[in-house]
């Protein structure tokens, strides 16, 4: 994109003729970042393109109007959650992308006769990529908590921060008093959630600070409850009532009341110290479990913050140094598809490999087809990729001005790539599925999914075993695994007696399970292991559940119409009943037998995996990054974005970059990818 002309360059009458589609522009993201917690650009385009208008104004006052997004604080709020006054307004705050800019930002501030430009004392503390929250206190009972909205009129989320864990009810003194500080959520959650709601056909949340507000601003607490958000505090408005005198000590302050302060903050009194911070966060950021988009400058000294004062809309005492955006351009060579357990076909570029924030990358999902098209990402084109949330390679935006010229927009498939049977959107889903019950693709995970462990729970079946089975066509459905001899299993690679007879007794085994297992391992949308669970309690059998109408299964208690439509409509299948039938020809238990999600739990506990911390990293071959996370969070591990000295395991792909090294210096164990395989299959 060829950049517009330097402010200062411009003319009256060019300026005039720019600002406006700029105030719209900036307006309509404005909304999507406030508003819907949806936006359309990458936060650097926003501030860039918002900068410009300051600029513009500035050079020409007479171009200012009352509406221009200069001229309000950002965000306004929503229609549906409840409405908060704050007493005292919850300002944004002024930002600076460079170094230079800061000390500009400082040296004015140091003119202000209630500074001490002599030894300006400064608290430095990390900008956490999350949203504003206020949380009221009364004789030490939190009683209210609100987002920021507008700065005057927040929404009021008591009822969701009390689900919460790091935001405390009481607290330790009798205090009536507002506590502020940030709402996140941590990198791990965020990728996490994406990836659930891909799986499920959602639209997918494009950074962390969009999932902690979709999150936060739910009608329904319990889905904020379920969402792993966390908190960091870092302002008392009414400082004075805490009996303290420097932003420093009211971090301690609230820490020693229970509340979660980030424990970077640093004080510091001079250029260097602050240059240094600055390039130690920058180096760290990566590392940190948690997104930060810059670092906060705040004059340390709280009387003096009080005597500067603020303007219109920012206080003078504080700013933001915003990190520059980390990208890197490389070039789309193809754009695969894969096809999921539940026939999600899900498109990933393919691009020459880069070094971007630490590790090689050369993969990127696409999400969905609407994603690609909204890009216009093409096959040849020169794309800036960046990380979502520090940690999921994204392509921030395309190059046009690269774009070969006998470039042609991507078509979407309309078959599956697998099975070649006509793909769909679901009930207005944004995903791509193949529903053909019988693609293979489909079935291979499927079969993985069936064999795993909170499912039929078949030890030795993995996917590698799966995948053989299948191409020697010794497999076909899932009832299938129960008719396998001794002498198939034997032309299996590195198949001998031993092997076969502990696959045979584990799929002899799972005949007995309760049924609960047999309807989480089906795969049937929406049925998760606890659902599972509720449906086999409540019908007591698979015969009863496939007898039920959409409307009884919704009836029970926690299932709702998407399940109860998902099941009835599985079960109305000829073919799902004709596999059911061969499982009972096959002895496979159709009835509950009682067992609780506890013990559920429990064989997750025996495994050696329970409670390991791992990391991934580089680039794996045999299966995907999250296929990896999904298989070892389901034997109990922590799966981690970052290397500490808590670490107990790093596996290493191809190309691992900076995280290698850094284990490598902690002496943490190290595992390359055929290790892990090797593992995978002995744990199966
Ligand atoms: C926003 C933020 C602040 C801090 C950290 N993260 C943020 N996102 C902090 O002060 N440590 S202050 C702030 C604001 O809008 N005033």
């Amino acid at each position: 994109m060829a950049e517009p002309k330097a402010v200062d360059q411009l003319t009256l009458a060019e300026a005039k003729k720019e600002i406006t589609p700029l105030r719209q522009q900036i307006a309509k993201w404005g909304r999507e970042y406030y508003e819907q917690d949806n936006p359309s650009v990458e936060d650097f385009v926003y501030d860039r393109a918002y900068q410009r208008l300051v600029q513009m104004e500035q050079r020409f006052p007479s171009l200012v109007t009352p509406d221009s997004p200069t001229q309000r604080v950002g965000g306004q709020t929503s229609g549906s959650l409840p409405k908060v006054n704050h007493e005292i307004p919850m300002l944004s705050m002024g930002d600076v992308f460079s170094v230079d800019e800061l000390m500009d930002f400082n040296k004015r501030q140091q003119d202000n006769d209630e500074m001490d430009a002599n030894d300006p004392e400064y608290n430095l503390e990390l900008k956490i990529d999350g949203l504003s929250l206020s949380v009221v206190y009364e004789n030490g009972k939190l009683v209210q908590a609100s987002t920021r909205g507008n700065g005057e009129i927040g929404e009021d989320v008591t009822r969701n921060v009390k689900l919460i864990k790091d935001v405390p009810q009481t607290l330790p003194e009798p205090l009536s008093l507002e506590f502020r500080g940030e709402c996140y959520m941590p990198k791990e959650a965020f990728a996490k959630l994406n990836a659930k709601r891909e799986e499920n056909g959602e639209t997918i949340f494009a950074n962390p600070r969009n999932a902690a507000a979709g999150s936060l601003r739910q009608l329904d607490p319990r889905i904020t409850g379920r969402r792993q958000l966390a908190t960091f505090m870092y302002y008392v408005p009414e400082w004075r009532k805490l009996g303290v005198t420097t932003q420093a000590e009211s971090l301690q302050r609230m820490r020693d009341l229970g509340f979660v302060v980030n424990p970077t903050n640093r004080v510091v009194h001079s250029k260097a110290d602050i240059q240094q911070y600055i390039q130690e966060y920058t180096a760290k950021r990566d590392q940190l479990p948690y997104g930060i988009d810059g670092i906060v400058e705040k004059v340390n000294d709280l009387a003096t913050q009080d005597a500067l004062g603020a303007t219109v809309k920012v206080p003078r005492w504080e700013i933001a140094y915003k990190f520059p955006p980390e990208e890197q351009a490389t070039v789309v060579h193809d754009i695969e598809w894969t096809v999921g357990r539940t026939g999600n076909v899900t498109p990933t570029a393919v691009m020459d490999p880069v070094q971007l924030a630490g590790t090689t990358v050369s993969r990127a999902s696409l999400h969905n087809p609407d994603y690609l098209q909204d890009k216009d990402i093409r096959i040849g084109d020169t794309v800036y990729l960046h990380k979502a949330g520090d940690i999921i390679p994204e392509i921030s935006r395309v190059d046009k001005d690269k774009r070969p010229a006998d470039s042609q927009p991507y078509v979407i498939p309309d078959k599956c790539p697998v099975c070649g049977s006509d793909l769909v959107h679901l009930d207005g889903e944004v995903a791509l599925r193949c529903i053909n019950p019988m693609c293979p693709a489909q079935i291979k995970e499927g079969l993985a999914h069936f064999a795993s462990r909170n499912a039929m729970n078949i030890d030795g079946l993995g996917p590698k075993i799966v995948n053989q089975l299948w191409s020697k066509h010794l497999i076909h459905d899932f009832a299938d695994l129960y008719q396998l001899t001794r002498d198939q299993l034997l032309t299996l690679d590195k198949f001998g007696d031993k092997s076969a007879t502990n696959l045979l007794t584990s799929i002899d085994n799972s005949r007995h399970n309760s049924v609960e297992r047999l309807l989480f391992g089906l795969g049937i949308r929406h049925v998760g292991a606890k659902a599972a669970q509720l449906l086999a309690e409540h019908f007591g059998s698979m015969d009863q559940l496939m007898a039920a109408s959409a409307e009884e299964i919704s009836a029970v208690n926690n299932i709702g119409p998407t399940i109860g439509d998902s099941v009835a409509t599985y079960f109305a299948n000829s073919e799902v009943e004709e596999l059911i039938n061969k499982f009972k020809q096959v002895g496979v238990n159709m009835d509950y037998l009682g067992q609780s999600p506890e013990e559920v739990t429990a064989a997750q506990a025996d495994s050696p995996w329970n409670g390991r911390r791992v990391v991934l990293t580089g680039t794996l071959s045999k299966m995907t990054r999250h296929q990896a996370t999904d298989w070892l969070t389901s034997h109990g591990a922590k799966v981690t974005g970052s290397v500490s000295k808590k670490t107990d395991l790093l596996i290493a792909g191809d190309k691992a970059g900076s995280k290698l090294t850094k284990a490598q210096n902690l002496g943490i164990t190290i595992w390359d990818e055929e290790k892990f395989s090797r593992e995978i299959e002995e744990e199966q």
